[in-house]
């Protein structure tokens, strides 16, 4: 018998039917938006962290935590130990990884805009402090930059008080652990300054003011005007390296959600738009994943220094293909000021940090939930440029990526050191013959984490490659 539904329940029908054509077709799941761990309680705010050669990760502090012992964190086991202490106070300095692996600090702190000259060389291996020779003055706030031969150029930093910087930028000269002052390429640059090698070989100033310079670090250094980007100042903001393109990334105050994108490898480079985040930040950072593409965590949408009212929980990524940005899962804790990111080698992010902020959680990006990862069966310890190597892997057929990332080595929302390089390569039967950097320009001396991508975006764990310098 049919049944005549009476006139109001058909009208609860139709509402019912418009509401379901109006959701999702289902509710989102890790695969599509990632993981949150739960959050660990650590002995300090991760203000510096590192990604070790050893696949650890080291951290120090913010203010008086800075002159207590680093700590180590072992991202298998989860647990937290103390390294030795270099003797004095480390937080605000800047750092950048040698070619041998051993991560080069510059700087520190006495109190607030006043730097230390210090400086030394962890080494991983060891578990030891190298101290090295002064610099020049202090410097509170500096950037530290890896050269194709080894050196690292160290640049700007306050001295003695607020504005007063060490306008005299350092080479540090690794083969005799000495410094060469760079007296012809004095300038007033602000804090941590955004700064890369550029395939050209010269250091591209890419932030935070507006105008872009070049550095020839060649004798005493020469700098060479460079161009405007579009937006602004861009305070608090990270810029991150990708195959020679300088992604510059929200900042400023108030906050932006613009992102702007240089291509280093023209001639006539210039700045221009990309797709804006779904929502401004600065005090945010910026990581680069396994498939090249860029995660952001953290930060204020607010105006003023850190704005904790206006925290930004909802990580995004942004695919430099498709040039599109996807919402991510919201985390838990406000990740601001003095917060920190880190990719660890199985693709998993550490997230950590903050002003007052003693904890640490990890986001577990989409790519882990997307099925079995490639398996690296064999990879050299070793990669020149400018040669061809091979990759043993079961999964060859299926690898549509194979991706060099730079130890993380990040503080202030700027990672001094990572940068990514996408290799070219050709698939065989259980092997890919893969094409190494051109140069050490593309990619300067030290290790990286290399990964293979499969078809559904899954990485391998990381393998940790040295790339050497070649002359
Ligand atoms: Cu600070």
């Amino acid at each position: 018998m049919r049944r005549i539904l009476p006139r109001s329940h058909v009208l609860v029908l139709w509402l019912v039917g418009c509401m379901a054509l109006t959701l999702p077709a289902r509710a989102q799941t890790s695969a599509d938006v990632g993981q949150w761990s739960g959050v660990m309680s650590w002995p300090l705010s991760a203000t510096h962290a590192h990604l070790l050669p050893t696949g650890r990760v080291m951290f120090f502090g913010e203010f008086a935590q800075g002159d207590t012992p680093p700590r180590l964190w072992d991202p298998t086991t989860h647990t937290v130990s103390s390294l030795p202490f270099p003797g004095y106070n480390l937080f605000c300095a800047g750092h950048s990884f040698l070619a041998d692996g051993r991560l080069l600090v510059t700087g520190g702190h006495i109190e607030s805009h006043v730097g230390l000259e210090d400086a030394s060389i962890f080494d991983p291996v060891g578990s030891r402090w190298i101290r090295l020779p002064d610099m020049n003055d202090g410097r509170w706030y500096p950037t530290n930059i890896t050269l194709a031969n080894g050196d690292v150029l160290v640049i700007s930093g306050e001295t003695v008080g607020s504005g007063i910087m060490n306008e005299i930028p350092q080479r540090f000269l690794a083969s005799t652990n000495t410094w060469r002052t760079m007296t012809s390429a004095r300038l007033k640059l602000p804090y941590y300054p955004r700064m890369f090698l550029a395939p050209n070989g010269r250091l591209f100033l890419a932030g935070p003011q507006r105008l872009g310079r070049f550095l020839d670090t060649g004798g005493t250094g020469t700098w060479l005007t460079g161009p405007y980007s579009n937006y602004g100042t861009r305070s608090y903001g990270p810029a991150v390296l990708l195959d020679g393109k300088v992604l510059l990334i929200g900042g400023g105050d108030p906050p932006t959600a613009t992102v702007e994108q240089i291509d280093l490898n023209v001639a006539t480079p210039a700045w221009r738009y990309v797709a804006p985040m779904s929502t401004a930040r600065r005090q945010h950072n910026a990581t680069i994943l396994p498939d090249g593409t860029v995660l952001v965590l953290g930060g204020s949408a607010g105006s003023g220094f850190d704005n904790k009212a206006a925290p930004v929980l909802t990580p995004e990524v942004y695919d430099p293909v498709t040039n599109r940005w996807t919402r991510l899962a919201r985390g838990n804790v406000y990740r601001g000021y003095h917060s920190t990111a880190v990719l660890l080698p199985d693709g998993r992010v550490l997230s950590a940090g903050g002003r007052n902020t003693n904890n640490a959680e990890v986001f577990s990006p989409p790519y882990l939930f997307k099925g079995a990862r490639p398996t690296v069966s064999s990879v050299p310890d070793v990669v020149t440029p400018r040669t061809t190597f091979s990759i043993a892997t079961p999964d060859a057929g299926r690898v549509t990526k194979v991706t060099l990332i730079a130890l993380n080595s990040v503080t202030h929302s700027f990672d001094q050191n990572q940068r990514l390089i996408t290799l070219g390569f050709t698939r065989g039967s259980g092997v890919l013959t893969v094409t190494a950097p051109a140069n050490n320009n593309v990619a300067p001396p030290g290790y990286y984490q290399l990964f293979l991508v499969n078809d559904a975006g899954v990485p391998s764990i990381g393998r940790m490659v040295r790339i050497p310098a070649v002359p």
